[in-house]
């Protein structure tokens, strides 16, 4: 059987560690793709990967190009292409530059690659995963936003290194929107099966929450130029793994709703089953009224970003 492929659009500071993750994992074959401008960049990235595999003892084969037919065959799409925050900045402010360039590499997709999995990883999330979709007309199983994954991290680190128990340990989801009104949905969150309100006072839950929500900000502040990247590459690398290797994983992620949690025709962070058949279901649960009341905040924060893509 041969090796699956899996390219990334945009090579920079996510795209490289999502090159390194997935030869690491053996996921596949990896092209790295970004524009003529960086195309020496991730021909060098590329190369350099090359070099470190007799350390790993893997054989994946790792290129880099600014040749969208490079690209054709391949079995996983994770896109980065765009520009990140800089301090001061809401995700939704990338929106300008970002769209297009998410509609420039939706038709090439569709065009060189019709049958991958994609998961989109570009900021704004929730809007460039739904730019995406509408632009390519692939189905919906087909497309997915990373955020939930790398929320939900972050929401089980701060837990963890709150109560010193073992990060591995930490269950809890993070729906909604990839912005500052996601949801930690604490209720549900467990160390080892012991509900987290056992183990941590209100008020400091009700920190964590909030420093799960500005998590990413923090990142950018401290760089001053630029956001997180290893912890956003391993999130989509799970995600992908959970296709190719058909793990029906239940990952938070930006999956387009159809009327699971009321919620009709958006990509949201909602508990997605990723297996072979891509996004293949959503699973729901009852909300709490409260749950219900921030669900339907973060849904509008969405709403309002997609409403100015025009599309
Ligand atoms: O959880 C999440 N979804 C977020 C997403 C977590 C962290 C970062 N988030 C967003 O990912 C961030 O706000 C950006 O919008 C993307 C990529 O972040 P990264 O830190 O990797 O940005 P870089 O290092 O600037 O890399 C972007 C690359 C760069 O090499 C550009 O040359 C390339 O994108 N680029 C393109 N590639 C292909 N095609 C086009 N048109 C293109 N334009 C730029």
């Amino acid at each position: 059987m041969s090796r699956k492929k899996i390219a990334l659009i945009g090579g920079g500071q996510i795209g490289g560690n999502l090159a390194l993750l997935a030869a690491q994992k053996e996921l596949g074959d990896v092209v790295i793709f970004d524009i003529p401008q960086a195309k020496g960049m991730v021909k060098g990235k590329a190369l350099d990967l090359m070099q470190l595999r007799p350390h790993d003892g893997h054989d994946s084969n790792i290129s880099g190009t600014s040749d969208y037919k490079d690209i054709e065959g391949a079995d996983v799409i994770i896109i980065t292409a765009g520009i990140p925050r800089k301090p001061g900045m809401k995700r939704e402010d990338l929106l300008g530059i970002n769209l297009g360039i998410i509609k420039d590499v939706a038709e090439n997709i569709k065009k060189h690659t019709p049958n991958a999995f994609v998961i989109v990883i570009s900021n704004p999330l929730d809007a460039m995963v739904y730019a995406f979709h509408k632009t390519s007309g692939f189905p919906k199983n087909q497309v997915v936003g990373m955020a939930g994954a790398l929320d939900s991290a972050r929401f089980r680190t701060f837990i963890a290194m709150e109560t010193g128990l073992s990060v591995q340990d930490v269950t809890c989801m993070v729906l909604g929107g990839h912005g500052d009104t996601m949801v930690p949905v604490t209720r549900l969150a467990t160390v080892g099966g012991v509900p987290v309100e056992n183990l941590i006072s209100k008020e400091k839950l009700d920190a964590i929450e909030e420093r799960t929500r500005f998590a990413g900000g923090e990142i950018v502040k401290l760089f001053g130029n630029g956001s997180a990247f290893y912890a956003p590459a391993q999130s989509a690398i799970e995600m992908a793994e959970s296709y190719i290797r058909d793990k029906k994983r239940v990952i938070p992620c930006a999956a387009l709703c159809e009327g699971e949690f009321g919620i009709e025709g958006y990509f949201i962070g909602v508990p997605t089953v990723i297996g072979s058949g891509g996004v293949e279901r959503i699973l729901e649960f009852d909300l709490s009224d409260d749950e219900k009341s921030e669900l339907n905040k973060t849904l509008e924060a969405v709403k309002k970003t997609v409403s100015e893509t025009g599309l």
